[in-house]
């Protein structure tokens, strides 16, 4: 049975690969295991077709024969669990990964999300100048600390996993606000994950949909 994921018909980035397909072909290369993609428009996402496999109607979702997933957490934890190549043999090793994955998603992206909302909806509103550094800050005191963890260590326990992948992911859509920069090691992380050629293939195919057409 062929994978089947969902990405944007056309992405908002252009193609820099900041929306979350790309995190979901990531997983899928860095396993080996190859895909096909169903491209949604806006409208067909939201249509009942869609619903059905994702309730908030959203992408990415991830289909194999009759499972149909949602949410790339889960859909990046089956794929390791599934395969081999994302998540330690030994178990508490194990473990440990999946807990990186978690904080990924729990603790880190939740505030980098809140600085795009900041930036991107409300930045025409009032009090918006006045919040924005307040909402930075909070994305600095979650850096501070897992700076500090990661230290001069390449991935944040032992060998690249699961939880690594999905820390790079959100960390990636921070570049652009020059947060990450200030933090040499999580930038020189982020540049390791990005130059695993598993990587390179998932951004590269998800730039073959969204990268704007020449003039
Ligand atoms: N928690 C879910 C998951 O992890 O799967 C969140 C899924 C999600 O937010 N999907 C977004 C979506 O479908 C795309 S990735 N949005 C459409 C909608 O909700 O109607 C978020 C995203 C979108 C665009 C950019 N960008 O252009 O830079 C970056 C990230």
């Amino acid at each position: 049975m062929t994978i089947t994921i969902t990405a944007f018909k056309r992405s908002p980035d252009g193609g820099k690969g900041l929306a979350r397909d790309t995190r979901v072909r990531w997983a899928l290369e860095e396993v080996g295991q190859p895909y096909e993609v169903r491209l949604v428009s806006h409208a067909e996402m939201k249509a009942p077709d869609h619903l059905a496999i994702q309730p908030f109607g959203q992408i990415p979702t991830y289909e194999d024969g009759s499972l149909c997933l949602f949410e790339t957490g889960s859909i990046v934890f089956h794929l390791a669990e599934r395969y081999p190549g994302l998540l330690p043999e030994d178990r508490d090793a194990r473990a440990r990964a999946i807990t990186w994955m978690f904080a990924a998603l729990n603790t880190i992206e939740l505030p980098i999300l809140e600085l795009t909302t900041a930036k991107i909806f409300e930045a025409d509103k009032p009090w918006s100048e006045e919040r924005l550094p307040l909402v930075k800050d909070r994305v600095r005191a979650r850096l501070d600390r897992l700076s500090a963890h990661l230290g001069a260590a390449d991935w944040l326990d032992g060998a690249f996993s699961a939880g690594d992948l999905l820390m790079v992911s959100v960390l990636l859509r921070l570049r652009m606000s020059g947060i990450l920069d200030e933090y040499q090691n999580l930038a020189a992380y982020v540049a390791r994950g990005e130059a695993r050629p598993a990587y390179a293939r998932a951004f590269a195919a998800q730039f073959a949909v969204n990268a704007p057409a020449p003039n």
